[in-house]
């Protein structure tokens, strides 16, 4: 029955997921690139008519929007943690504020729960993690890992684990951000899997050999990318999409890049054709 699950939000082994818990981690700042994107109906209108396999949302909506939710057939993820971005400590914790229970009894379809590897509050985390595989895996349900290397040891690269060593030799060489170098990512990603996670969410590497060793590392975990910051063309955004595909990631979970669009249904269109190819 996990399967059945798991096959809604990713038919055909492809998954196209949208992302609204921005609200909570961001703030109304997200929404003033398009006002319309405030409004929770517009956004349930991009999930069904775009074709979302699946819609992210705390539960203070789902629960509003229940009755909708349910109707427009678009399988709910509830987020079981969340924290605003006003406290700014260096270690970021996202406590767990729901449970397997609740997002039961609002009909959803899976769970998801965020994870700071590299945080000094990581081990707490990690814990809440585990703890809401085995409730979730026993009650039928698949659970997605958004799994960010974040806190002071990543960003000011002074963990002394040998991973930083091979990320900042990664960093050197490729001149990405240390939190989205091949080795860190890959190992957010195995901590994922190694949790139980049936997806992990993860953000780009930058490119297709880098993205290549996080889908190994997660295997048999599926692996979607997460979208970032709205970026300035769709083509932009749909050729990162190509490329973490070409990289054997089943799909994507975004947000910004959807929803801050003035057509974001027309983006939808053509990210539904290259992910599920329909
Ligand atoms: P976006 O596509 O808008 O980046 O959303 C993906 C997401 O993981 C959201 O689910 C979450 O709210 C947000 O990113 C967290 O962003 P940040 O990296 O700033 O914590």
């Amino acid at each position: 029955m996990i399967k059945e699950k798991l096959a809604q939000i990713m038919p055909n082994g492809r998954a196209m997921i949208l992302a609204y818990d921005q609200g909570l981690e961001h703030g109304p700042r997200d929404f003033k690139m398009n006002p319309e994107s405030r409004n929770f109906e517009y956004i349930l209108d991009i999930a069904t008519k775009g074709g979302f396999t699946g819609l992210v949302l705390h539960a203070g909506l789902a629960e509003k929007y229940h009755r909708q939710i349910m109707d427009s057939g678009v399988p709910l993820i509830l987020k079981l943690n969340g924290k605003s971005e006003l406290f700014t400590e260096d270690d970021p914790y996202s406590p767990q504020l729901y449970t397997v229970e609740d997002a039961i009894a609002l009909g959803a379809t899976a769970v998801g729960y965020t994870v700071y590897s590299g945080s000094s509050y990581e081990h707490e985390m990690n814990r809440q993690l585990a703890d809401i595989v085995r409730e979730a895996h026993s009650n039928d349900m698949p659970v997605i890992g958004w799994m960010y290397p974040r806190g002071r040891d990543i960003t000011e690269r002074t963990s002394t684990s040998k991973t930083m060593q091979i990320a900042i030799a990664e960093q050197e060489k490729g001149g990405m951000a240390i939190d989205e170098t091949p080795a860190i990512v890959s190992y957010a990603a195995r901590i994922g899997m190694e949790l139980g996670a049936d997806i992990v969410k993860v953000k780009n590497t930058g490119s297709i050999d880098g993205f290549k060793r996080v889908v190994e590392s997660a295997a048999p975990t599926k692996v979607v990318m997460s979208g970032g910051a709205m970026t300035n063309t769709d083509e932009e955004f749909l050729g990162t999409v190509g490329d973490v595909l070409a990289a054997g990631a089943i799909g994507v979970a975004v947000g910004r890049n959807i929803w801050q669009r003035q057509d974001p249904l027309l983006l939808a269109q053509k990210l539904r054709k290259l992910i599920l190819g329909t």
